[in-house]
């Protein structure tokens, strides 16, 4: 056949990390031809895709074979921010690296190096195997400060339920919407996400689309009128960081009017009789003049979810960045919870890792018998942040981002040294407040950044560079949720090498004790084994399998005795219950109910500052054609969304003078950056919305310019240290206040 010419082989693989960036687990069909991938398509047999992809996965192709991707190591030859670099073989880099992070254990302990990512990526497995093997307890998002995203509501939920949720579009079946079990939700809250853009969560955004056509109506806040917002029953154009109120104003309604399950209340809560009271505080006219959304809308919403079963809620990362994140993500979760929407189709259903496979340790149990006591005992007493937040030091193993700045400052209660930094640009997109990041990186002895391109972090402070692999070079695997996948390896390109990779030769290394694999294929079959399956078994099938019946399968698991340890029914809390009074935050020597806080910067809490800065700084609204701070020398997408964007109300941008397309300043009392002025009714008045990641890789890539990041990172305006009480959340990544301005010159 004349088409099958055109290449040598078609691989289907799932879609992870590097390429288009995302949390996604796409399926695709990547058509190679003289070792190179020439063409991509969506698998129309995936069931999580169904055959469709986003602009990111189609511009692959340049993505992988760009002239400024690095393709091997490089050693930094001049001074850190010089841009003076030396090729180097792989052999030469692995010494040096492991001599120097030899040396620095030997000195100051294995937890004076910090192992950083961003965001999920295809990256926990790796990192926290080398992390481990070293024999360091501190795992981090340096930057992302209050670590807000995913975590906070993770945390809550919990807490709360026991397990995670997500909303229930057939994602865990492989009929789909053709399953009879399955039905669509009647109601979707759309909460602080875009899913047209972002497909946060492992959540593929198009879903609410398919839900939306078998009859899903749609309840949006936010307050940009977005394009679900245009095809919404209500919407609530809500004043950034006021969530919490929000959620809580809803749950009076729903309580004080009866619309509640009240049997799946009665049966299946507890701390109901609490948490009826406390919301009392929250009458929806007060919550209006909070959240500047209309009173009666307040109303409207809570009385339609809740008379509408099933009835599902798809949150997003604002409400993770909310003051008191955590508490908003719990207030949130009670609305479902209160309704009965846990775990029944078109719900919220609890979704765990599919078939029980994790790509890394979770438990104590499995921490020990793989590394031994000595790191658990550091997990508990030497990770960064543990000691002051004992919600961080019972709930998940990362270390605080804020208190580790702190600390790489101060040196206490022990100093710093060094920072293995892989798949993350912490000055160009991930930190609040990058010039305090970028001081304090300048103080480490040593720094490795693992990643495909330069980018203003690593020409800042690399000292070694390692190339990584696109996803079509690496084999891995994926667990987050639905469907068990893994990627298979369709090519090479030049001398990268995948995460997986680099990170196991250098846990050989560094390891403190033996380590079992030899091929990043015996670890991952190692891993799958609980499973039942293996890496071969799933490539050879086109690359994924649904979890069997089971704890990784929906629906009523509370009933069936599927969600505890104990395989007695209830939820997997201390009390079996879901806990609307949280036992558990109450350990934590936190509140146990939610109640809402204002932001630490706003026009209530620093009503002078408004005067100054009158306008409400929301930052971050994701680009289709971007992941963060990536891809902005891809051509194709580039040209797609060209320059740094600042979404302005059209009354607001009349009374600044400011037209559309207009270069102007957004400014506060932490810095100044350089916008091209967006004039659109779907802003608030009140508020401008500004892209973040922002540099410019085809300016000078050495300091002082480093790729312009200075003058476009909206980052410059945000700062750091505004954690909540749990350590969780709280940051002003949207809610910063500024002001905009002409540029006159
Ligand atoms: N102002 C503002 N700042 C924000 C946000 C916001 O909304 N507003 N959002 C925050 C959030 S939610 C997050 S999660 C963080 C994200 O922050 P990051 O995850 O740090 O995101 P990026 O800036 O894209 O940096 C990722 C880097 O990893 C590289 N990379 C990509 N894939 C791979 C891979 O597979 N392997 C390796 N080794 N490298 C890879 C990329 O080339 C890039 O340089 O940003 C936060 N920063
Ligand atoms: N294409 C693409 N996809 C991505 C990413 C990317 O960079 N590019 N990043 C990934 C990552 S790590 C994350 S965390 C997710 C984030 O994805 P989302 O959770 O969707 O985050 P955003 O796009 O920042 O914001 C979603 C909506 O919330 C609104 N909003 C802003 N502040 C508030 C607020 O305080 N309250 C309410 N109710 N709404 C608010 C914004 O106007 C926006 O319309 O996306 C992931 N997916
Ligand atoms: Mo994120």
């Amino acid at each position: 056949m004349a088409k099958e010419e055109k290449w040598d082989k078609v691989v289907r693989t799932t879609v992870w990390s590097a390429g288009p960036g995302c949390h996604g687990g796409c399926g695709v069909k990547l058509f190679v031809k003289d070792g190179k991938v020439v063409k991509v398509e969506g698998d129309e047999n995936h069931p999580y895709n169904q055959g469709r992809l986003c602009p990111r996965i189609e511009a692959l192709t340049q993505y992988m074979y760009h002239p400024d991707r690095i393709t091997h190591p490089l050693k930094r030859v001049g001074e850190r921010g010089e841009g003076k670099w030396a090729r180097i073989s792989w052999d030469e880099a692995y010494d040096t690296i492991e001599k120097k992070l030899k040396d620095i254990r030997n000195k100051y302990g294995a937890e004076s190096v910090l192992f950083c990512q961003g965001t999920g990526r295809d990256i926990g497995g790796p990192i926290t195997y080398l992390m481990y093997a070293y024999g360091s307890p501190n795992w981090v998002q340096v930057g992302l400060a209050g670590h807000a995203c995913y975590t906070p509501r993770l945390g809550a939920m919990f807490a709360t339920q026991g397990d995670y949720c997500v909303l229930d579009a057939s994602q865990f079946s492989e009929k789909r919407y053709d399953d009879p079990q399955w039905t669509p939700p009647k109601v979707i809250i759309i909460w602080a996400q875009n899913p047209v853009t972002g497909c946060f969560d492992a959540f593929y955004g198009h879903w609410i689309i398919d839900c939306m056509k078998r009859g899903s109506k749609l309840i949006v806040i936010d307050p940009r009128a977005t394009w679900m917002a245009s095809r919404a029953e209500v919407f609530l154009q809500i004043r950034p960081g006021t969530d919490g109120a929000l959620a809580l104003g809803m749950l009076n309604v729903i309580i004080n009017e009866g619309l509640y399950d009240k049997e799946f209340v009665d049966k299946w809560t507890s701390g109901f009789d609490e948490l009826k009271k406390r919301v009392q505080d929250y009458p929806p006219d007060k919550v209006a003049k909070i959240t500047w959304v209309p009173k009666e809308k307040i109303i409207e919403a809570a009385r339609l979810f809740a008379s509408s079963k099933p009835a599902a809620i798809q949150w997003g990362e604002p409400i993770d960045a909310n003051p008191q994140a955590t508490v908003a993500a719990q207030a949130i979760n009670h609305i479902w919870a209160i309704t009965g929407n846990i775990d029944i189709p078109g719900g919220m259903v609890i979704a765990k890792p599919s078939h029980g496979i994790t790509t890394y340790p979770f438990s104590t149990r499995e921490l020990l018998e793989l590394y031994g006591e000595e790191v658990v005992k550091k997990l508990n007493e030497k990770r960064i942040g543990a000691a002051q937040y004992p919600m961080i030091k019972g709930f998940r193993g990362w270390a605080q981002p804020d208190v580790v700045i702190e600390q790489m400052e101060s040196g206490k209660p022990y100093p710093i040294k060094a920072a293995w930094i892989q798949t993350s640009n912490i000055l160009g997109g991930q930190a609040a407040d990058p010039k305090r990041h970028y001081k304090a990186l300048k103080k480490l002895d040593f720094i490795v950044c693992v990643d495909l391109f330069q980018n203003p972090t690593s020409m800042a402070v690399a000292d070694i560079f390692l190339p990584a692999a696109t996803f079509p070079e690496k084999e891995s695997f994926r667990t987050w949720w639905a469907p068990l996948s893994v990627i298979v390896k369709a090519v090479e390109v030049e001398e990268c090498k995948s995460d997986w990779e680099i990170n196991l030769e250098m846990a050989r290394r560094l390891s403190t004790k033996p380590l079992p694999y030899k091929t990043v294929k015996e670890l991952i079959d190692d891993r799958m084994k609980v499973g039942g399956t293996s890496y071969d078994e799933l490539a050879k099938k086109g690359s994924w399998e649904m979890p069997p019946e089971g704890p990784s399968k929906p629906y009523r698991r509370w009933e069936r005795g599927l969600l505890r340890r104990d395989g007695k029914p209830g939820f997997n809390t201390p009390t079996g219950k879901v806990e609307l009074w949280s036992k558990r935050y109450e350990e934590w020597g936190l509140d146990p109910l939610p109640y809402f806080e204002e932001p630490a910067e706003s026009p209530v809490s620093t009503p002078e500052m408004w005067k100054e800065y009158p306008l409400i700084l929301a930052t971050g609204r994701r680009s289709s054609v971007y992941f963060h701070s990536e891809h902005r020398m891809i051509p194709c997408l580039r040209e797609i969304d060209p320059d740094p964007i600042v979404e302005i109300h059209p009354q607001t941008a009349k009374d600044l003078d400011i037209v559309d397309g207009e270069w102007v300043y957004i400014e506060n009392k932490r810095g100044r950056v350089k916008f091209k002025a967006c004039v659109t009714p779907t802003s608030h008045p009140r508020v401008v919305s500004a892209a973040h990641g922002w540099w410019l890789p085809e300016t000078e890539g050495k300091e002082p310019n480093l790729f312009s990041t200075w003058e476009h990172n909206i980052n410059n305006l945000t700062s750091m240290g505004n954690q909540s009480h749990s350590g969780f959340g709280g940051t002003n990544y949207r809610t910063s206040l500024c002001r905009v301005t002409k540029i006159k010159d």
